[in-house]
């Protein structure tokens, strides 16, 4: 008998704001995606994955019914749909805010000003919960694109939208008073897929930690008189410990190590305070712990 080769189905948006990050990090997984381009599916050479592009309202709805074993997509949208998935992993891309905005003239005192209003919004059960659990009575009118226009024609007193630059916002004459949710993309997965696809999706995990740790660090090489090593090394990290070698000038050696993010402009300031010359900063394609 043949047995059927086991494949992870993941759902992606097929065009909009999660489309490129999405694609991007599969491929930076070494997932090798051929003819994505106005495709329904795709399935990977190399990876036993297949790629659904779908629109990201729908993603969590396939997810819960498991025509999708996976799928990425805004905690936004997920949150709305509340459908029971389990959310696996922060992606860290698609980053943004459900905010309530009003109109710049508008006396805004508290969550309070917005009893009575109509709100015009796309997130009609976020925006419910928000009230709800705020105490204020106001009437929620769903429209699906173009929000921030709504008090303008008259359609509404304030919206409740997504902003991540506020540029729309200031552009249509509102401000942001309050945020409902902060939001990213997340990786959502089918709460009962078993264990073959559990095991694709752990080596998928592996790798997607494995490319996020790396863009979070820098591999940096320094100059350093020998006399000056110990207080160097006190203040590297290194995966280990730092990597220590002889230059041919004598009396130099030249010091490796990993810096995250984080902490690196800190860290490269105290070491030219002591004594690190030449500071080269390389970026990490990929850290395997
Ligand atoms: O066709 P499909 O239904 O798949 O796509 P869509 O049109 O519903 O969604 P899309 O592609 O616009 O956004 C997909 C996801 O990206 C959202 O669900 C969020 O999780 C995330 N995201 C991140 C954003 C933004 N940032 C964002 N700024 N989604 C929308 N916006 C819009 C916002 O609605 C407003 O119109 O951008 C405008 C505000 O931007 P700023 O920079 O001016 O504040
Ligand atoms: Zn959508």
């Amino acid at each position: 008998m043949i047995q059927e080769k086991k494949i992870l189905r993941i759902a992606i948006q097929k065009s909009g704001r999660l489309y490129e990050d999405s694609v991007q990090l599969l491929k930076e997984c070494g997932i090798d995606l051929r003819n994505v381009k106005d495709r329904l599916k795709t399935v990977s050479e190399n990876f036993p994955i297949e790629v659904f592009f779908l629109r990201d309202d729908d993603i969590p709805e396939y997810v819960e019914d498991g025509v999708a074993d996976i799928g990425i997509v805004g905690q936004n949208v997920l949150l709305e749909k509340g459908r029971k998935v389990d959310t696996i992993e922060m992606l860290g891309f698609g980053k943004c805010r459900l905010s309530v905005a009003v109109p710049k003239a508008m006396d805004y005192s508290g969550v309070q000003s917005l009893q009575g209003k109509r709100i015009a919004t796309s997130y009609p059960q976020l925006v419910k919960q928000f009230l709800q659990s705020n105490n204020v009575q106001a009437s929620i009118h769903e429209i699906s694109g173009s929000v921030e226009i709504a008090p303008g024609i008259g359609l509404a007193d304030v919206v409740a939208d997504l902003v991540s630059s506020g540029g729309t916002l200031f552009m249509n004459g509102l401000k942001e008073v309050e945020v409902i949710l902060d939001s990213q993309a997340v990786l959502v997965a089918n709460s009962k897929i078993d264990a073959d696809k559990k095991d694709i999706l752990n080596k998928l995990l592996f790798r997607m930690r494995s490319v996020r740790k790396a863009k979070k660090s820098k591999y940096v090489l320094m100059n350093v008189p020998n006399e000056n090593l110990d207080q160097v090394i006190a203040l590297l990290p290194g995966m280990r410990s730092p990597t220590v070698l002889p230059l041919a000038e004598s009396g130099w050696s030249s010091v490796h190590s990993v810096l995250s993010e984080d902490e690196f402009w800190d860290r490269i300031e105290k070491l030219r305070a002591a004594g690190a010359e030449g500071i080269l900063v390389v970026p990490i394609e990929k850290l395997i712990l």
